[in-house]
């Protein structure tokens, strides 16, 4: 299997990931090889992360700069993430439709997250699967949330580079972006400028380019990120948003920044988990557990301070 993925093949691809998300304990342990034998052929691809709030055509974006890329001579993966694991047949039928043109392209992957609970390991699992698509040697990575919440957080983890799609709607809708999102954000672009909607797309890139000159800028040799206008339906504009994400690549790339923020996701990953790890054993205890219980009672009405029934538990853990 591994060396079908080696040589690009998209079900060989396909069958490693559903490996690398089984919970299973036997695929737990495939999941480790298949891992040590694709991580030499991993880490050559241009990671981007695509967030916005639901509808804002982050599907539809992502189908139009598909063909752009695959025009270019690209090899495009599309993963989505979805720690709220509302995943619902529906959001993946529209996605069906709304990423037609790359669920039939030789040089595309289109991955939807998987429908069911995954509990914890979201960042980890799909930053596993970003290396299963560079090792099948895909060089665009496009992580796609869906739903809100703790998913902005784990792309920030498994990407390069953060491209926040927002809609054309002027004051109110920024105030909606939460500010922790502004500030992650590499590239930000007003989605949705065309027809009627054009002049208030333009004034809405205008309020953000305010916005964001007053947030403390994510790449400080950088500065703040650039905002621009596109339009998902049309194309308009679409490689220019491109652009500005391979322009942000390259530079962190140039200056050393990029291997430093992988380096940092890597050990992220590792430590987050090592307490996952950690917590699910102790959990297996039944002493642990019964006193976990009893301190969460004592804690929660007022009895005993969080940090003496933490350092209480762990000391009857370790002994
Ligand atoms: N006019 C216009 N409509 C668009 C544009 N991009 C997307 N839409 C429409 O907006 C709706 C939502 O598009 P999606 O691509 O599904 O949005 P999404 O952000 O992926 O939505 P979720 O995955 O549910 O969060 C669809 O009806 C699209 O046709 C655009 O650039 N212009
Ligand atoms: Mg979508």
């Amino acid at each position: 299997m591994i060396d079908d993925l080696v040589a690009g093949d998209r079900r060989a691809l396909a069958r490693t990931i559903t490996t690398l998300e089984s919970t299973n304990p036997d695929d737990r342990i495939r999941a480790e090889h298949i891992l040590e034998a694709v991580l030499p052929h991993s880490g050559k691809s241009i990671r981007v992360g695509i967030t916005g709030t639901p509808g804002v055509g982050k599907s539809t974006f992502i189908n139009k700069l598909g063909q752009h890329l695959l025009d270019r001579g690209h090899r495009l993966a599309v993963l989505t993430v979805d720690p709220s694991s509302r995943s619902t047949g529906g959001s993946i039928l529209g996605d069906k439709t709304r990423m037609a043109d790359l669920a039939t392209a030789t040089n595309a992957y289109v991955r939807p997250s998987p429908s069911g609970g995954r509990t914890g390991g979201v960042a980890l699992r799909t930053h596993e699967a970003v290396l299963a698509c560079e090792a099948a040697g895909f060089d665009v990575v496009l992580v796609e949330t869906v739903g809100v919440g703790q998913s902005e957080t784990a792309v920030e983890d498994v990407s390069d580079a953060f491209l926040l799609l927002v809609g054309p709607g002027g004051g109110d809708d920024l105030q909606g972006i939460k500010r922790g999102i502004m500030e992650l954000a590499d590239v930000v672009a007003v989605n949705k400028a065309d027809g009627d909607q054009h002049p208030l797309a333009l004034r809405t890139a205008a309020d953000y380019q305010n916005a964001l000159s007053l947030v403390r800028p994510k790449n400080t040799a950088l500065g703040p990120p650039p905002v621009l206008t596109c339009s998902a339906i049309t194309g308009e504009g679409v490689s220019g948003v491109w652009e500005a994400v391979e322009h942000l690549h390259s530079s962190l790339e140039s200056t050393g920044a990029l291997q430093a923020k992988r380096q940092h996701q890597a050990l992220h990953h590792f430590e987050a988990e090592v307490q996952r790890l950690l917590m699910a054993s102790a959990h297996r205890s039944g002493s642990f557990r019964a006193l976990h219980d009893q301190l969460a009672d004592e804690v929660s009405s007022g009895r005993r301070s969080v940090a003496g029934a933490a350092r209480r538990l762990m000391e009857a853990h370790s002994h």
